[in-house]
């Protein structure tokens, strides 16, 4: 499928990376951008050789630096919360997607640029990488899940002092949250990129797509629940033929073929 706003291109076997392509708006998200994330991911979760997305912005100087603030001077009230409401429904489609989602912020990723990316499972940033929930200079809040994830990754009173300021932070910072998983020089990042998104697909792909849903949906259930549905998840692996393998590789003291 051709698209305007995005590029979606094979890296290595079973990765695929979507890019953020416009790079004279620091890649500002407008609705025809988020329809295109929107139509990537039918075209990633019906494609059997996916086994991993990588997100990332083009350009040196952005991941995402917003939602299209242009775009959105223009919104009435009822327009805003269906944009808001059509970005959170792509976003949490990234968080249940049936693969591992990796963010590569390499540059500003400010309102829905750091909403893109807390909807990824881990982020690693370029060593300019910068951070921010900046909505309270514009007179609106965030509108892509920002007030709730970023509280649930930081905690309240940091996510609050966040939100109130929009202040910018760096990488130090948001490695000291816990928002981020590594640093690296902007152009090592994609190489580093591929290297960890290369150790997850060699691992059982099976479990890997347990274990995201078990995090995604686990987190918001009370613990006996969350618990529950481990159990349940686990019971479920044993039917996997890479339990089989797995196991069969441990007692054998060999290395295991996963499928
Ligand atoms: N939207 C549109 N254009 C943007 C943009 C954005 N978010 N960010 C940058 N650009 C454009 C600039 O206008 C400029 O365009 P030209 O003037 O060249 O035509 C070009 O990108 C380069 O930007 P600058 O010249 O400003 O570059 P600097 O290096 O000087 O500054 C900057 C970089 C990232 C600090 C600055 O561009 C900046 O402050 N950008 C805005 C950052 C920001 O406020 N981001 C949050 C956007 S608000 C909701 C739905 C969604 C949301 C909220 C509610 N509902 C519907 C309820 C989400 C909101 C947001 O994401």
């Amino acid at each position: 499928m051709g698209f305007k706003h995005i590029l979606l291109d094979p890296v290595d076997a079973g990765i695929m990376c979507l890019t953020i392509n416009r790079p004279k708006v620091l890649n500002a998200l407008n609705k025809a951008t988020l329809e295109e994330i929107n139509q990537a991911i039918d075209q990633l979760e019906v494609d059997n050789n996916t086994r991993l997305l990588l997100i990332t912005g083009a350009g040196e100087k952005a991941f995402v630096a917003g939602a299209d603030i242009e775009e959105m001077s223009q919104l009435s009230a009822l327009e805003a919360k269906a944009f808001s409401a059509f970005g959170l429904s792509v976003l949490r489609r990234l968080e249940n997607a049936s693969f591992p989602v990796i963010g590569l912020v390499n540059g500003f990723a400010l309102g829905g640029g750091c909403e893109l990316a807390m909807s990824c499972d881990l982020i690693l940033a370029s060593d300019n990488a910068k951070f921010g929930q900046p909505e309270i200079n514009l007179g609106i809040t965030p509108g892509f899940g920002g007030s709730q994830r970023l509280t649930r990754l930081v905690g309240r009173p940091m996510a609050l002092e966040l939100l109130y300021t929009g202040r910018i932070f760096g990488v130090e910072e948001a490695l000291g949250f816990g928002l981020i998983n590594y640093v690296y020089p902007q152009a090592q990042l994609m190489e580093k990129g591929l290297e960890m998104s290369r150790e997850i697909v060699s691992k059982s792909r099976s479990s890997i797509q347990l274990i995201k849903q078990l995090v995604q949906r686990g987190q918001d259930l009370p613990l006996d629940n969350a618990c529950i549905m481990e159990s349940d998840q686990f019971g479920l692996s044993f039917s996997s033929p890479d339990q089989a393998e797995g196991m069969a590789a441990f007692l054998e003291k060999r290395a295991p073929h996963f499928n």
